[in-house]
């Protein structure tokens, strides 16, 4: 006999197994939260107000595939990028040269999108999660040491927004690697990208490949399920940026960022001008 509370119905001890995901969804919601669920929301307009708030890319992907047991409950992702700025981030000394994805304004912006769009979907009673730019920067809260369990190039490839590039990075077909990304994690029931990137659209490319002082980049082409270890030899590219920390002060190289011919390529040259949504559902 299932045992009902106010909050949750328990089959055995085993709901989550037997419920369907919006049913358990539903029935593990207080009163009032269920009719608020019964409401739907207008991704559109949610997506404009995201990108009026400042983010140069949205998208809604499903990511309830391959979820932390701890976030199963919020199987739908907001992705968000903001762009790096143009003509800044270069380092050099000597013959070194890094490019840095360390900008205080783009993470400060992310994380205010992120309170924008949290504060809405809460006021409507959505349980929502923002993983920062940051999510290795644990700062004690119990909450902190969940965001690694999420890594925000999940969420992009699920809501559309590009595939993991031979470098391990996240590509988009206009920024390239050139963005900053953090996530919502949330139960609202947003119109999620249909059309996911599975596979990577390097194609012949290598140039991240040949840029990469450390060799730490495999050549390997990305499908959907494969670890970053397939792509990059992880130690070596640490191992090199804490090189480069004595150098420049920063955890920085970059150069893999820095070489994609998408979004800017060498020399900056390409300005990415004006805001996109996900083009893709
Ligand atoms: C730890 C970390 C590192 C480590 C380890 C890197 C690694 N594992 O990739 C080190 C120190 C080496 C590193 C280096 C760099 N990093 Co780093 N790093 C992170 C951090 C904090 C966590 C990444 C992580 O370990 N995730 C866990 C593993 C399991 O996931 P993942 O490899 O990130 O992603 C996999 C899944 O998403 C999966 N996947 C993709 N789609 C789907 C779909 C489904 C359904 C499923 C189940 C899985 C799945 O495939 C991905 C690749 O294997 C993230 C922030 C974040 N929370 O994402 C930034 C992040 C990945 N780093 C970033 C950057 C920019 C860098 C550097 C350039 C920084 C520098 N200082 O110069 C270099 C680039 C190195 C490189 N070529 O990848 C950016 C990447 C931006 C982009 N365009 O992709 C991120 C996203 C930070 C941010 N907020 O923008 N990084
Ligand atoms: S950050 Fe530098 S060392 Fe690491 S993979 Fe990219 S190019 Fe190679
Ligand atoms: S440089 Fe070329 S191979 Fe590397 S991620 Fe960009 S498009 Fe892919």
């Amino acid at each position: 006999m299932p045992l009902l509370t106010r909050y949750t119905v328990v089959f055995d001890g085993e709901y989550s197994k037997i419920l369907e995901r919006g049913c358990r969804t539903m029935l593990n919601f207080p009163l009032q939260r269920r009719e608020r669920h019964m409401r739907t929301i207008d991704s559109e307009k949610l997506k404009r107000k995201i990108l009026e708030w400042g983010a140069s890319l949205v998208g809604f992907g499903d990511v309830s595939i391959g979820l932390a047991s701890e976030f199963q409950h919020m199987p739908n992702a907001i992705s968000l990028a903001v762009k790096h700025p143009v003509g800044r981030g270069i380092y050099r000394c000597g013959s070194m040269t890094a490019y840095s994805n360390q900008y205080e304004e783009v993470d400060r912006t992310l994380e205010s999108v992120q309170k924008n769009i949290t504060a809405l979907l809460k006021s409507q009673g959505w349980r929502t999660l923002a993983i920062p730019p940051d999510s290795a920067k644990i700062d004690g809260t119990f909450v902190s040491r969940l965001y690694p369990l999420f890594p925000h190039k999940t969420a992009a490839t699920c809501a559309g927004l590009g595939w993991i590039g031979k470098s391990g990075l996240l590509v988009n077909p206009m920024f390239g690697a050139r963005l900053s990304w953090a996530t919502v994690l949330t139960d609202a029931p947003l119109q999620v990208c249909r059309s996911p990137y599975v596979e990577s659209k390097c194609g012949n490319c290598s140039r991240c490949v040949n840029a990469c002082p450390a060799s730490a980049i495999r050549n390997a082409i990305w499908k959907r399920g494969e670890k970053a270890e397939v792509f990059i030899n992880v130690k070596a590219c640490s191992e090199y940026l804490s090189y480069t920390a004595r150098v420049f002060q920063k955890y920085i190289c970059g150069l893999c960022v820095l070489a994609c011919p998408l979004g800017g390529g060498k020399g900056e040259s390409r300005q990415n001008s004006g805001r996109s949504g996900s083009m893709r559902f």
